[in-house]
């Protein structure tokens, strides 16, 4: 039996407030069956769940396509939902019934849509330069009978909402961090059921945010602006057709709130005396309360929330009440975490209670706070003198392992603290797990690495006086990160914010959104993230559009790139990272021994290689032909430069044999060359890394790509510094940012540039996936519309097991070693993909070609007994290899 499950539209299930003028919508097929592919489809658009009302029906579509379907025939209108449903037809003469029914739901689509205007606080009620949050609010009558209500709403800075005394929504850190002068994001709440005949009341808390609160480590603020401010427009809809709207104007009212100071690096300084109970219900008294006034601000930068939105995703109970050596209390909760504590606490009115946050105590066991450089991170709670008193706060975040606790009294329980963990709250997608119980906690690690620093835009560290969205980390981690949750939508929104902060001229800023001076643009492999980003985004969820929106982007990084210096086909100028925090570094420098040209010429090479198949994916011809040639002429540069005649590479780090190596830039015994020089340096360091930030993530792809797997092994299971499982063996719980964050001696390498959750180094996830348990995607099938399953073990495990939740549902690689050395590899394909088998040792002229889908033995689980070296073409279904 065939059906169409797991609707998806713009990759959300039941989306509200979007503003895709052409959605797309993707499913899944199930089915029983093997070798199961997709013929054709038809999809049905309607105005009501029943489908009475049809608006829009494609017909019966011949075409295995089921991702990314454009629905272009609809013309899309403000506030209204529709429905969508699907069938599909299959190779085995299937098909299936319609699908149950999926929504999308528009915002406002158009400025026109709104009459609400900016508003905030007077000065007399929070002065100008002062820290304190405003309250806003407004009252009013609705009539009986309300048949559906919507909030539309955004803010200067960071709002929080409320209705009738209840917070609307779960999320957090709302309207998010964009490129905020060119684009800000409208979220949607469906409030309907929150809503009474009669007197009601809106409420909202405004922070500063990103928009107007400190960000970089210069103590910047009000970069955006300094005033913040709210724009709300809910509309109501009753059974007799009217229609009713609330906005923002001089009407609503302002008041001081208990959060005296809000920050995201600093924390939250509340005090509970100051709360006004009921300030967002009807019948409140509000007539000490001033009237809110304008702002000035357009609406023209007005998007769709676009991204899911941060989350409350999880709770962490404390491991350990800590009486460290200096006598200071303090919380362990076991897990360098993102987010914050909430916490009870009991006192007299007027007392006050602080909380500390730490990643690490010191060598004594002593709280340790100097890595936070400027960011005080600190909750700050004056008491109001209830019984019990919960607290958390809203508009900061933290990140942290530890708390030390001042002014709470001697009778302190672990129970009253519970960590909050925050981040956008995409779909976990991915898993990875092996016999090695530490590359086990490495795994735990990368991915929490990704949940703390995935707080809305991707950022380098969570916790000191930094957290951008530095590009170089996230173009290095992405390919990682596709394995562990789809990162689809999260990216396309800060693809966006990267085009929209590019300079006129195709230069890419080193953070985004941008924050830093004009200078701050164009580092090698850091900009490049223009064009890997959205590359990546392609090869891993087929997104094609993503590729059509960013292509001018991407060009434009090129195009920068061919502008600098005298000769177009080398980049040898300007301010470059470097291979960042390279252990072949001179002293007291950050920057690895690999030359910077020789890096900046070589992503040159590489982001051009990619463009021009981006090109050729979006049917370009002219601009693949035109980038084909420029690729050459680069690599024929690069090799005049760096290449001696006889083929050895005149710049001699793992970096450079690296990325030489990765890029495809060496051919026949100038390769041969450099794989032999890496492994002699491989032994020089005694099978250690030297690598930074730039060749990290792909040193063990090039060792196993060049016969070199067990290399690769060894140097992922090396256990002293430096090395992955260094940093495991230290009681890491994340990815640290130094390979020597902590020393074997137990000092800290520095304090002032030394996170304990930086994702960059995690990356290697991507090698254990792709090649440990060895799920892959095919550049010419992209979005595992073609798999390869090609596992390559190595000694140290007896077993390892990747799953991949894709666009077509899930994927799985199994394998596992006996004691006697029997092996066993267990695939699992999702129906609509053909899958490609290569069991280690396959000698790819064996492939056993066959007609797509090749017909196993009929059923699920059937044992296949197959030689050793043979790679055999699947459909979809579950195939158990031994041998
Ligand atoms: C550091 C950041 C980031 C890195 C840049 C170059 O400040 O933490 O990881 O990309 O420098």
């Amino acid at each position: 039996m065939l059906e169409v499950v797991d609707l998806r539209c713009e990759y959300k299930v039941n989306p509200i407030g979007i503003d895709v003028r052409r959605p797309r919508i993707s499913w899944k097929l199930k089915t029983d069956e093997r070798a199961v592919l997709q013929t054709a489809y038809e999809i049905e658009v309607a105005a009501d769940a029943e489908f009475s009302r049809i608006i829009w029906s494609s017909g019966k579509v011949e075409s295995d396509q089921s991702t990314h379907v454009e629905i272009v025939d609809v013309q899309i209108a403000s506030s209204t939902r529709y429905y969508y449903r699907v069938k599909s037809w299959s190779n085995k003469g299937d098909s299936s019934d319609w699908s149950a029914a999926a929504f999308w739901e528009t915002g406002l689509l158009h400025t026109s849509d709104w009459s609400a205007h900016w508003i905030g606080a007077p000065a007399e009620v929070i002065a100008e330069d002062a820290e304190q949050s405003p309250l806003l609010r407004k009252s009013f009558e609705l009539k009986a009978d309300i048949r559906q209500a919507r909030i539309y709403t955004t803010a200067l800075g960071l709002y929080e909402l409320e209705l009738n005394g209840a917070r609307v929504g779960d999320s957090y850190f709302t309207p998010g961090w964009t490129s905020y002068n060119h684009r800000l994001q409208v979220q949607t709440y469906d409030v309907t059921s929150m809503l009474q005949e009669g007197e009601n009341a809106i409420g909202a808390m405004l922070g500063k945010g990103w928009y107007s609160g400190n960000l970089g480590w210069q103590d910047q603020k009000d970069i955006y602006g300094s005033q913040i401010a709210l724009l709300l427009q809910m509309h109501i809809w009753y059974e007799d057709g009217s229609v009713e709207t609330i906005a923002t104007d001089e009407q609503w009212l302002a008041s001081a709130s208990p959060v005296l100071m809000s920050e995201i690096y600093h924390g939250e300084t509340y005090d509970a005396r100051l709360e006004q109970p009921g300030w967002s219900e009807a019948g409140f008294h509000d007539s000490a309360w001033q009237q809110a006034v304008r702002v000035e601000r357009g609406l023209s930068q007005l998007v769709a929330q676009e991204n899911e939105p941060v989350r409350k995703t999880g709770e962490i109970k404390p491991i350990a009440l800590i009486q460290t050596p200096k006598g200071e209390t303090v919380i362990d909760f076991g897990q360098n975490m993102v987010g914050w504590v909430r916490f009870r606490v009991r006192g007299d009115a007027g007392s006050t209670i602080e909380i500390h946050h730490a990643e690490v105590l010191d060598n004594d066991g002593n709280f340790y706070m100097e890595n936070m450089r400027s960011a005080k991170v600190t909750i700050c709670y004056t008491l109001k003198g209830a019984d019990v008193e919960t607290y958390e706060p809203r508009f900061t975040f933290q990140g942290f392992r530890y708390i030390r606790l001042i002014g709470f009294d001697a009778g302190v329980q672990l129970g009253d603290f519970t960590g909050i963990v925050l981040h956008s709250d995409m779909p976990a997608i991915g898993t990875f797990e092996c016999s090695d119980p530490l590359i086990n906690q490495l795994q735990h690690n990368i991915e929490w690495g990704l949940k703390g620093n995935f707080l809305d835009v991707p950022t380098d560290c969570p916790q000191r006086d930094e957290r951008l969205g530095w590009t170089g980390d996230a173009q290095m981690f992405i390919r990682t990160a596709t394995y562990l949750y789809n990162v689809a939508p999260f990216f396309t929104k800060w693809s966006r914010d990267l085009a929209a902060d590019q300079l006129e001229n195709g230069g890419v800023p080193f953070v985004i959104p941008n924050v830093l001076s004009k200078e701050s643009h164009s580092s090698s492999a850091w900009g490049d993230a223009a064009v890997i980003v959205p590359w990546t985004l392609y090869m891993a969820y087929g997104d094609q559009r993503i590729l059509e929106e960013q292509y001018s982007s991407m060009k434009a990084w090129v195009s920068y790139i061919q502008q600098q210096g005298d000769n177009p086909f080398l980049w040898n100028t300007g301010f470059h990272f470097g291979d960042w925090l390279g252990l072949d570094a001179k002293p007291d420098s950050y920057v690895g021994a690999t030359d910077r040209d020789y890096i900046a010429t070589a992503f040159y090479a590489y982001s051009t290689s990619l463009l021009q198949k981006t090109a050729a994916v979006l049917g370009k011809t002219e601009d693949a032909e035109y980038y084909a040639k420029l690729y050459a002429d680069i690599v024929a540069a690069y090799t005049e430069e760096f290449v001696t005649p006889a083929g050895r590479l005149s710049v001699s780090t793992q970096t450079a044999q690296v990325l030489a190596l990765m890029f495809g830039l060496l051919q026949g015994k100038a390769k041969e060359r450099a794989v032999a020089k890496l492994m002699e340096l491989m032994e020089e360091s005694k099978f250690h890394l030297t690598t930074g930030f730039v060749g990290t993530p792909y040193l063990n792809h090039v060792l196993s790509d060049h016969g070199q797997l067990n290399t690769a092994y060894r140097l992922l299971f090396q256990q002293d510094y430096p090395s992955w499982l260094y940093q495991v063996t230290k009681g890491a719980t994340t990815i640290w940012e130094h390979w020597d964050g902590i020393r074997e001696d137990g000092s800290f390498w520095s304090k002032d540039m030394n996170s304990y959750n930086h994702y960059a180094y995690g990356a290697i996830g991507d090698w254990m996936y792709r090649c440990v348990a060895g799920i892959d995607t095919d550049e010419e099938k992209a979005g595992y519309k073609h798999i390869f399953v090609r596992p390559q073990p190595g000694d140290q495990l007896s077993w390892a097991d990747g799953s991949l939740n894709t666009m077509y549902g899930s994927i799985r690689s199994k394998w596992s070693r006996a004691e006697d050395g029997a092996m066993e590899l267990l695939v699992v394909i999702p129906p609509n993909t053909t899958a490609t088998i290569v069991l280690p040792g396959a000698d790819s002229d064996k492939t056993m070609e066959s007609e797509i889908p090749l017909q196993q033995t009929e059923g699920i689980s059937s044992v296949e007994q197959v030689e050793n070296g043979v790679s055999m073409l699947a459909g979809s279904g579950e195939y158990r290899f031994t041998w």
